[in-house]
């Protein structure tokens, strides 16, 4: 190992944890899940997301495929449900965005309401809009980590404003 590469490892352990400890707490990311799509409810969604205050930094029309899929949800993977949520997440086009707010994953968790819409609060998007616990119309992010992580699962630097 030259004296270069020493070097770098040592530069990657010592500022790693306080990158980490900084990582910024004013995105998140967000799927509008196939039923949303559906049932053409794009735009009322989108407009509780701005009327929240938050501001789309990155924004496009996709598809997941299966292998998609399955490493999104990875975290999933044992559950009993996960066979039916690659199915659901799968079928058709999904809306992903980035969004950016004081505090945007815990803001953002509030404003779409409990996974279970018959256990979120009146008024959140997922009481307004979802059907059930498996097909609840839209994702938000837990934590600021996972946050960073999807995002760049679904967008280039280039995309995201
Ligand atoms: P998300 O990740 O999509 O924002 O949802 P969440 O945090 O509120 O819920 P999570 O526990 O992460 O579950 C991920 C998604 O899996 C589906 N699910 N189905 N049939 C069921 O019992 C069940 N439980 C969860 C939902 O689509 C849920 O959003
Ligand atoms: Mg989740």
């Amino acid at each position: 190992m030259n004296v270069n590469r020493l070097y770098a490892v040592f530069k990657k352990r010592r500022f790693a944890p306080k990158f980490k400890k900084n990582m910024r707490t004013d995105r998140t990311f967000t799927m509008l899940k196939p039923d949303a799509v559906e049932k053409g409810h794009i735009g009322a969604i989108l407009e509780k997301i701005n009327a929240a205050g938050f501001k789309i930094v990155a924004m496009k029309l996709t598809q997941m495929t299966t292998d998609d899929a399955k490493e999104f949800y990875a975290i999933h993977k044992e559950r009993p449900f996960f066979g039916e949520l690659v199915e659901y997440m799968t079928r058709g086009p999904i809306v992903a965005a980035i969004l950016e707010k004081d505090n945007a994953v815990e803001d953002f968790r509030t404003l779409i309401g409990a996974t279970n819409p018959a256990e979120a609060a009146e008024g959140t998007i997922r009481k307004l809009y979802a059907a059930s616990i498996g097909e609840n119309a839209v994702h938000g992010s837990d934590s600021d980590e996972n946050a960073a992580i999807e995002g760049a699962f679904h967008f280039a630097g280039r995309d995201t404003f």
